[in-house]
């Protein structure tokens, strides 16, 4: 397998779950700086310009990470990703929608990229508190969901890695004040060897 990424995007979750995994795989790094998501090559690849792109062993590539996320759960049993039951799974799958569907392309998306969102430079300002808006309201959701358990699902599941990715941006990059039930999800993922190779992987710090 080949993961498509860019240091710290929402690409961090997949890469979280392919070190749970433990199976073989390259990292292809996209620069989005140098626009590489838009060039020829990618866009082969990925006509969405978006990462993650998961290339797998038979050539076929997977986009979307909700899909890459549940493809990876139902094909490697073993490693335990989704949970047995079928209730179980649709929860985790649940919150995988809803986190990057809600609070990453409506919510973090707001912040990082305004322009998106509102044409003129005097309304990003806007954007940005609308997109705060909905990360705290999307944590307070996850919140309420984790409760007292460890784990979205009950066990450690595709759900984790994906609210980690958002948790990292929320903490390392906008310094937000978070839930305790987040911070505390997420300081469980960083004591994870996976989280710790997935970032030492991507270059990043916890
Ligand atoms: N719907 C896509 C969204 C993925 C996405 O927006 N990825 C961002 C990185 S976090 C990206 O590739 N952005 C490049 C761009 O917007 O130009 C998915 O679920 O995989």
């Amino acid at each position: 397998m080949q993961l498509h990424f860019s240091p710290g995007a929402c690409s961090l979750g997949i890469h979280v779950m392919l070190e749970d995994i433990g199976a073989p795989y390259e990292l292809a790094r996209v620069d989005f700086a140098k626009r590489q998501n838009f060039g020829p090559e990618f866009l082969a690849l990925n006509p969405k310009s978006r990462v993650p792109t998961l290339v797998r062993d038979d050539g076929s590539v997977l986009t979307e990470y909700p899909a890459i996320a549940l493809w990876l759960g139902l094909s490697r049993p073993r490693a335990h990703l989704l949970p047995e039951d079928v209730e179980g799974r649709v929860r985790a799958m649940e919150a995988v929608e809803y986190l990057v569907s809600t609070v990453h392309m409506l919510g973090f998306t707001r912040i990082f990229r305004s322009e998106r969102f509102a044409a003129r430079p005097e309304d990003h300002d806007w954007a940005k508190e609308r997109g705060r808006e909905v990360v705290r309201q999307g944590f307070e959701v996850i919140a309420g969901t984790l409760g007292d358990k460890d784990w979205i699902a009950g066990d450690y599941s595709v759900a984790d890695p994906t609210l980690f990715y958002c948790a990292f941006w929320a903490h390392k990059r906008l310094n937000m004040d978070c839930p305790p039930a987040i911070t505390a999800h997420y300081r469980r993922m960083l004591a994870r060897p996976a989280v710790t190779r997935a970032l030492a992987g991507e270059g990043l710090e916890a």
